[in-house]
């Protein structure tokens, strides 16, 4: 399997990278891809060393598949002529997700839709992913009203840039801004651009793409989405009202069987789910469950992955790891 990784040395690329070395993806070759100031550079990969060449160099040697995340302009751009070249593209910007024609995919909730024609599949937002599969497997057994959602989300979702600012905000030194106002010892209710209802476009993804993956728009959600100074990952208090009534202990043992989730959940024993305990793994954790007393058929949950792997190049990785499995590659 050739794969070329579109974007090899950003924040999520690097991940990428790392995540298919970990998973022991079965590639014969790797194919990074960089802006024209990093070709020629090298990368190392499972100890070997592997030159960054340019889109065009990468498109002619027609990789299987190719994971992108460089932004929603190169995607636009040049994943239509990677599917040219007959690549099966994965891309982890927004550029695509509400395509109609494009499948928007988190393997634990809809990965059966995928088929071998779908040659161009959006990865969704690190704050939906997460969401989602844990509405999956309780939408499934008590069909989902309304989700209301608050988000606790890491500057790593913002990039290097953002990093840098709290870091150096901590030191007390001045740098590059990614934000309007300083984020250490702050919180910022603002991530991405304002729309015209007065949500954010995060809140908005949060909003349409849920729907999208779950398959059914009568699903309402409203969210809140706050940038906070951590590193680890990001962080969701959820309200779930459903149709049907639930048994508590059914609902966590639920979450307890269901693909993907880890359930820390043991406030006697102060045991429930952290960006910092979060930081690098693959699932989603789920604690603070626990019903709505304020009104019927309702629950609260606390979720929280790593907005990198989860959140991006680890479901980026596990839906290619499906096409591969599904012969649709
Ligand atoms: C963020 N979800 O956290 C967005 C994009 N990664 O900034």
């Amino acid at each position: 399997m050739k794969v070329a990784v579109v974007g090899a040395t950003g924040l999520v690329g690097t991940v990428m990278l790392k995540v298919l070395e970990e998973r022991n993806f079965p590639l014969t070759e790797l194919i990074p891809v960089a802006s024209e100031k990093s070709v020629g550079k090298e990368i190392t990969f499972k100890g070997k060393k592997f030159p960054i060449v340019s889109m065009d160099t990468a498109i002619g040697m027609r990789p299987d598949i190719a994971l992108f995340s460089a932004g929603g302009n190169t995607s636009l751009e040049h994943a239509p002529r990677f599917k040219e070249a007959g690549t099966t593209v994965i891309d982890n910007s927004s550029a695509w997700r509400m395509d109609p024609t494009v499948k928007l995919i988190v393997p634990e909730v809809n990965a059966h839709e995928l088929s071998i024609d779908n040659k161009i599949i959006a990865n969704p937002n690190c704050s939906t992913i997460q969401m989602v599969v844990v509405l999956k497997p309780l939408h499934d057994k008590y069909k989902i009203k309304r989700v209301v959602v608050s988000t606790y989300q890491s500057v790593t979702g913002t990039g290097v840039k953002a990093v840098e600012q709290l870091m150096n905000e901590r030191k007390g030194i001045d740098g590059p801004k990614a934000y309007p106002y300083e984020i250490d010892l702050n919180v910022l209710p603002h991530i991405d651009v304002f729309m015209e209802n007065g949500y954010t476009k995060e809140e908005m993804k949060m909003v349409k793409e849920t729907n999208k993956i779950m398959s059914d728009d009568s699903i309402k959600v409203t969210a809140t989405t706050v940038r906070i100074p951590v590193m680890g990952g990001h962080s969701e208090s959820v309200n779930i009202e459903f149709e049907n009534d639930f048994d508590l202990a059914e609902v966590r043992s639920i979450l307890e069987k269901s693909p993907g989730i880890i359930v820390v959940d043991d406030v006697a024993n102060l045991k429930y789910p952290m960006p910092k305990d979060a930081h690098e793994k693959d699932e989603v954790f789920v604690g603070r469950i626990r019903r709505d007393e304020s009104a019927p058929k309702a629950l609260n949950l606390w979720i929280v992955a790593d907005n990198l792997r989860k959140g991006a190049a680890t479901n980026a990785v596990q839906i290619a790891e499906y096409l591969i499995q599904k012969e649709l590659v």
